[in-house]
């Protein structure tokens, strides 16, 4: 392990707020925390893309909880704020104080060569957690753990099939529109692919794809702009659950019934994650349709990646989640995706 300088890190945000045991609240930014040249513990910089999602939430406190001076760590925690120049400039405050990994969720994946290789000049392993970076180079980052999001999309994209040939819906009645993720992100872009792909061999009529940023704010104001658009939308692809619950909002408050009865003038809405109750109450009560889990628990699996590394192991490359569907409509039990099968979990009551 590197002997790492005693360094004051600036109060960035105030006064820390420790999050309570069982509270669904992240540790916001470090304020001065003391890095100690005899502390013995191994430094983590992590760098957050933000805090915009409970998904996110859930990842930050799964990092926060993993990274522990019992299990020999210190993290050093930095919130994003959804903007790729303050991910940059943390990265290069853990280069300066010298951390033993970085640790990055990038918020989206162009324009990383430059700072990944002043990590690696100053001989930093750097750990992708959720979201990828697409840079030349790929030993710039030492592997990768998270999602298979163009799945995830495939996945939705075989259960809305299923849903609508199974209540003889002909494809071109099938009038979608997708709230996408932030634009540019790997999840966004797995997911829109995925939807895409399926419309065009389909002949669905997907009628517009607008970024809610993955924020229920945004998710509510982008789906009341498409209802001034459109009247003829039956199916809502939300990126993700907090888009969907804002959508929805939006959508009762145009006087829509919420539901898979399409046949009958309900709108449909599907969505991503899996993680937040209230997502998980709607799908219950078939508000939100179906759900492609995300599963945000990495905390674990990135610190057995850094346990390897400060093993001298080399860790596979790429590692990915296994993920369900859940869905509490009956109709559709499992979906299959490019020769496999993934069964449908009800959840409902
Ligand atoms: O689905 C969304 C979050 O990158 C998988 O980011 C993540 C996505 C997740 O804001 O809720």
């Amino acid at each position: 392990m590197k002997k790492v300088a005693t360094i004051a890190i600036a109060l960035l945000l105030g006064v820390a707020i420790i999050a309570s045991c069982g509270s669904s609240n992240a540790v916001e930014d470090e304020g001065t925390k003391e890095i100690t040249e005899d502390s013995g513990l191994i430094t983590v910089g992590f760098s957050q893309l933000g805090a915009e999602s409970d998904w996110r939430s859930a990842n930050t406190i799964s990092m926060q909880s993993s990274f522990v001076p019992e299990e020999g760590y210190s993290l050093i925690y930095k919130n994003g704020q959804q903007k790729q120049t303050n991910q940059i400039t943390a990265i290069r405050t853990f280069i300066q104080q010298e951390v033993d990994y970085i640790v990055l969720a990038p918020v989206t994946e162009s324009g990383w060569d430059s700072v990944l290789s002043e990590a690696r000049d100053a001989g930093i392993p750097v750990i992708l957690v959720d979201r990828r970076v697409d840079v030349a180079d790929k030993s710039l980052y030492s592997c990768w753990v998270g999602s298979d999001f163009e799945l995830e999309g495939k996945k939705m994209a075989a259960w809305i099939d299923s849903y609508t040939k199974s209540i003889n819906m002909a494809p071109s009645d099938v009038h979608i529109v997708n709230i996408q993720g932030t634009i540019g992100s790997t999840a966004q872009i797995g997911r829109s692919r995925g939807l895409a792909n399926a419309a065009r061999e389909h002949g669905w009529d997907l009628m517009a794809e607008v970024s809610g940023e993955f924020t229920e704010t945004k998710g509510y104001e982008v789906m009341a702009a498409l209802l001034e658009r459109f009247d003829n939308i039956n199916i809502v692809y939300c990126e993700n659950d907090n888009e969907a619950i804002g959508a929805i909002d939006a959508l009762e408050e145009a006087g829509k019934k919420v539901g898979s009865d399409i046949r009958n003038g309900e709108i449909m809405v599907v969505s991503f994650d899996g993680v937040n109750k209230e997502a998980l109450d709607y799908a219950k009560e078939g508000k939100i349709s179906c759900i492609a889990e995300c599963n945000p628990l990495h905390g674990p699996r990135v610190k057995a990646l850094v346990d390897a590394l400060v093993k001298g192991e080399t860790p596979d490359k790429f590692n990915y989640v296994d993920e369900k569907l859940f869905s509490s409509n009956e109709k559709v039990t499992e979906v299959l995706v490019d020769g496999v099968t993934y069964k449908v979990q009800d959840i409902g009551n």
